[in-house]
């Protein structure tokens, strides 16, 4: 009998209801799932569950309400909020996701793919290019996590300036619920106002509400023209003032335009193979824009020249790049997709995946370098982000050589002073990795009164016992 908190009965009847493949109680084969991609966090399990079907989830589910057992879903693992990691009691169980891996239908008058929640992004988007259509969700995790994940979370990333969030892609949903019912609303419709819309309850409840098992999302017509340019900058306010150019030109047409910081692209220069600068100089910043058209002719390119040449003659961009083939279109991505990378290899870092509204992004940049530059004598301060959807990763790196624990334990002062300046300006302290574990100290004061109060009834409401990922999104002490 393996050594885990699981009662023997229930041991035994999640052995037989979910086979040798399904259950995972030895250390060595859980460890994986018990840390996150960051390395913040290193907590127990008593156990991975791998259900393989909807069925087989709602009655594993079932089976630990009865117990009291608490679930921890898990997709891909890439939360970067520690929200698929247990907590160290090692009494809970995760419940992974990436057996639930079919891609069930992709449906071309509709414009829908049927897809389970253990499917990676990377393979549902591929499996759309197949078709000649486009999952229009990209980011630079997508390898690894998951549709379940991606909407638990209501992930963002690249294309959010054009197809908005997870949210806005996913039409229809089946979950398991605290409970072990299964809630279906597996529609596939752009109009139904029939009560109240609960996928959109279950997308980005991160884990709290139920496990997503299916979903369905909608797909584009495949582009037939791409043009991806890296250009270079003075500050942010060129960056934001060429968003402006681009979008004034053809706001239809921006498929993604992301902004990174000088320190931050000179971090994924030297410390990433292949990813140095194509550029001839360094710049103070950098930005990746990406323009698309369902038209195969050469009127892209002609956009994104005569923009640029207008960019140039005003000043905005001082140095630029044009892909010239879809290799080097894949290299200039390389370099942006590379930052959080190239980060985890520079040391400890704390993330603030903040937003703020346009036109106060040069300003919150300033203020907030200013003040952790006062806060930690040389600390690298990194931002780079989704500037188009005022989503910026004002990431903080350790100073070179500094202990990374001793920077680490000053990550409230870090995240305190961002924030600080976030809601002067009307912004949000979690764009888009949501709250997880590590931003639940902030819920109080930022989501306090009826928000949180709301928020709290419907978790009691579905989650009565307080099983399904507790100690996510919620302050421990409330
Ligand atoms: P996990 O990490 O496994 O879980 C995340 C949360 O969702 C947890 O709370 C978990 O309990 C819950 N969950 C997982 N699966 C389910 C399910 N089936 N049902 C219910 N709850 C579930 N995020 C962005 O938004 N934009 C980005 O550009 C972006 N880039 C990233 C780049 C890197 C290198 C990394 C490491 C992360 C990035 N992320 C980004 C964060 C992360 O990848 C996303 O949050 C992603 O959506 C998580 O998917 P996952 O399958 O890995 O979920
Ligand atoms: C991205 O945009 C991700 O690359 C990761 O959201 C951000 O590392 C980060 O903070
Ligand atoms: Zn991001």
């Amino acid at each position: 009998m393996p050594d885990t908190f699981l009662p023997a009965p229930l041991l035994t009847a999640l052995q037989d209801l979910l086979g040798p493949s399904g259950i995972l109680t030895e250390t060595s084969d859980t460890q994986s799932y018990c840390t996150d991609w960051r390395m913040l966090y290193q907590g127990k399990c008593a156990a991975v569950l791998r259900p393989a079907t909807t069925e087989a989830c709602a009655k594993a589910v079932a089976l630990c309400v009865q117990y009291g057992v608490p679930m921890v879903p898990q997709g891909g693992n890439t939360s970067m909020v520690g929200g698929a990691t247990p907590d160290t009691s090692g009494k809970a169980v995760v419940i992974s996701t990436t057996r639930m891996n079919r891609i069930i239908a992709i449906d071309h008058a509709d414009l829908t793919m049927t897809v389970e929640a253990g499917v990676t992004l990377k393979a549902a988007q591929d499996a759309a290019l197949k078709e000649g259509l486009m999952l229009p969700l990209s980011i630079s995790s997508e390898g690894s996590a998951d549709i379940g994940g991606v909407l638990a979370t209501n992930a963002g990333g690249n294309n959010t300036v054009r197809y908005g969030n997870a949210r806005e892609l996913a039409l229809g949903l089946e979950a398991v619920l605290p409970d072990g019912s299964v809630l279906n609303v597996m529609r596939k419709l752009r109009k139904d106002n029939t009560g109240y819309a609960l996928r959109q309850l279950l997308i980005g409840s991160e884990g709290t509400l139920g496990i997503i098992t299916t979903a369905v999302i909608q797909l584009q017509p495949q582009p037939r023209s791409r043009e991806t340019a890296l250009c270079a900058v003075q500050n942010t306010q060129a960056a934001l003032d060429l968003f402006a150019t681009f979008r004034k030109q053809d706001p239809a047409a921006i498929q993604a335009f992301e902004y990174m910081s000088g320190t931050s692209m000179a971090l994924v220069n030297s410390l990433i193979e292949n990813c140095a600068l194509p550029l001839s100089e360094p710049a103070p910043a950098y930005v990746l824009v990406e323009l698309a058209s369902p038209r195969a002719d050469d009127s892209l390119r002609t956009l994104m020249e005569e923009t640029l040449g207008t960019a140039f003659e005003n000043g905005l961009v001082s140095d630029a790049v044009l892909a010239e083939s879809e290799t080097q279109r894949q290299a200039l991505w390389m370099i942006r997709e590379e930052h959080a990378e190239a980060q985890k290899r520079a040391g400890a870092s704390v993330k603030n995946d903040v937003s703020v509204p346009l036109a106060t992004i040069p300003d919150f940049i300033e203020r907030a370098t200013a003040a952790c530059e006062n806060l930690i004598p040389g600390i690298r301060v990194a931002p780079f982000g989704h500037i188009g959807d005022g989503n910026i990763h004002f990431n903080l790196v350790q100073p070179e050589g500094a202990d990374a624990a001793a920077f680490l334990a000053q990550d409230h002062a870090m995240m305190d002073t961002v924030a600080g300046i976030v809601r002067e300006l009307g912004g949000s302290f979690s764009a888009e990795h949501g709250v997880g574990q590590l931003k639940t100290y902030m819920m109080p004061s930022w989501r306090g009164g009826a928000e949180l109060d709301s928020m709290r009834k419907i978790k009691a409401a579905l989650d009565p016992k307080n099983l399904m990922n507790p100690g996510k999104i919620f302050p421990d002490a409330e």
